[in-house]
């Protein structure tokens, strides 16, 4: 694919932002490989963001549907479980996007069934540490 490549990361919003930093990093990463249109998942202050933005809750699920489509590749940080990103992964498998799932097993939590059992072709779970992530966002984004 080329560098046009365009990226859908999803990460917990209103499910806890205990992850922040950690989605900021793999943003970082990702960035090398395409746009990534949802960088905002990965700010510090998203949610004083988009209280200054003034959006709606259908105006966000609309816009976030849009880039959904256009991506080619969604990236999910899954280990705070989060209803949106759950629920974006769903809409991704319908799209017949590739789908990368990251879950940390060293956080303690459980990954839902209804992830780790929607392997696939185009869906992949890994079970992962930080120091892994430039090797998997190489196999399947190189
Ligand atoms: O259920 P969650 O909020 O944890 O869902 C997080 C996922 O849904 C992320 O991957 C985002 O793509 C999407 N999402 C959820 N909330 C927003 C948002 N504003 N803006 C953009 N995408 C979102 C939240 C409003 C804020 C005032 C809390």
């Amino acid at each position: 694919m080329s560098g046009n490549r365009m990226i859908y990361f999803a990460g917990s919003i209103t499910g806890g932002r205990q992850d922040a930093d950690l989605y900021f990093r793999i943003v970082a990463q990702l960035k090398s490989y395409g746009t990534v249109l949802t960088e905002h998942v990965a700010s510090p202050t998203v949610e004083a963001d988009e209280d200054a933005a003034g959006l709606t809750d259908v105006q966000i699920h609309d816009q976030d549907m849009d880039w959904l489509k256009q991506c080619d590749v969604l990236v999910a940080e899954v280990t705070q479980p989060s209803l949106g990103v759950g629920y974006e992964i769903g809409r991704a498998v319908s799209l017949n996007k590739l789908i990368i799932c990251l879950f940390r097993p060293d956080s303690g939590k459980k990954i839902s069934a209804m992830i780790s059992g929607a392997v696939g072709e185009n869906f992949h779970v890994y079970n992962y540490t930080e120091d892994q992530v430039p090797d998997i966002l190489a196999k399947h984004l190189k």
